[in-house]
């Protein structure tokens, strides 16, 4: 499947047309529903990607389609899937995309082309799923963090999130500064597997009216916030649940209500909706509201 990408390269430098250039695009996209690993150079000794400066000033990251492209390489060449390469490359700001082959048939595939490749490969259905385990382990789109108004690192799934990120975060939401409570902010996944953080902030729980209402904005403003960034795949906390306090069913009724009329609203978006579960404990308590949910309906068929 690489020497497919190669011979598509090789056709497209030969002659520019629209056609070659959707044949290169359709042999990656093969490549990377099938798991393939493509060869990046290294800097000696480290991990560190290979760059390399275009013309136009801007910096690509560097990728091989085969043994023999890769064997011109000055550094060290490993292997890597080509679909986390490339979600790589997106999160990479001051990467302007992927020069393949630069001592050979080189190839510029700017982010823009890139992006669209990764998220063509998402469902057109809306779906939703439990996860039980660490929501920083997802590789999804994106995954929500429960936050703090000040968006500072704090405990919780919030502190999780911190520390998996990396230093980035902590400047990113400096620079944001601020979110309301049932409101939400994205920044970039950093070191996460995901791509996106959607940063909301869920109430600290009072007993009040307002608690409900201010919950399910958080779903759905992050909802909102993640179509606009044509996101395709976002796993979403317990929000409210820990350290503010929001009784577990209580929340995972308004969570499981918000999200299905949010899908309902916008059938043909196709979102895959991840509810990240720490423990069994709440992974209970969404079946059991599924279960009250189901039997009200049933009630009053
Ligand atoms: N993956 C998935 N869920 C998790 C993880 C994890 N790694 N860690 C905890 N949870 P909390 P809140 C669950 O307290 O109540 C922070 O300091 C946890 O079991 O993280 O909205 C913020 O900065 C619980 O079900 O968030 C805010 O100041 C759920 O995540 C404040 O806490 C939410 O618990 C927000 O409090």
């Amino acid at each position: 499947m690489m020497d497919e990408i190669t011979a598509a390269i090789a056709a497209f430098i030969k002659d520019a047309s629209r056609e070659h250039l959707q044949d290169v695009l359709e042999s990656m996209k093969r490549a990377m529903k099938a798991g393939e690993m493509i060869l990046v150079p290294v800097e000696d000794g480290t991990a560190q990607r290979m760059t390399t400066t275009r013309a136009d000033g801007t910096i690509a990251m560097v990728m091989y389609s085969g043994e023999e492209e890769a064997s011109r390489s000055e550094g060290t060449v490993v292997s890597v899937e080509l679909t986390a390469f490339l979600r790589e490359v997106l999160k990479r700001e001051e990467i302007s995309g992927v020069e393949i082959n630069p001592e050979g048939t080189r190839m510029f595939l700017p982010k823009a082309m890139i992006q669209t490749m990764l998220f063509e490969e998402q469902p057109q259905e809306n779906e939703i799923f439990f996860e039980i385990g660490d929501i920083t382990e997802l590789e999804c789109d994106c995954i929500v963090n429960a936050a703090n108004s000040s968006l500072l690192r704090g405990g919780g799934v919030c502190g999780a999130i911190f520390r998996a990120a990396g230093w980035e975060l902590d400047d990113a939401c400096d620079a944001i500064g601020h979110c309301a409570t049932g409101e939400a902010v994205i920044t970039k996944g950093f070191q996460l597997k995901a791509p996106y953080i959607i940063h909301t902030v869920g109430p600290v729980y009072s007993g009040k009216k307002e608690d409900a209402a201010l919950l399910a904005s958080c779903y759905r403003k992050s909802l909102d916030l993640a179509m606009a960034n044509e996101i395709h795949s976002i796993a979403f906390p317990a929000i409210s649940t820990g350290i503010y306090g929001y009784p577990l069913e209580e929340a995972c009724e308004i969570a499981l209500v918000s999200v299905s009329n949010w899908l309902a609203d916008h059938l043909d978006y196709g979102m895959a909706v991840i509810f990240s579960c720490f423990d069994q404990t709440t992974y209970n308590a969404y079946e059991k509201c599924i279960n009250r949910i189901e039997g009200k309906e049933t009630e009053t068929c």
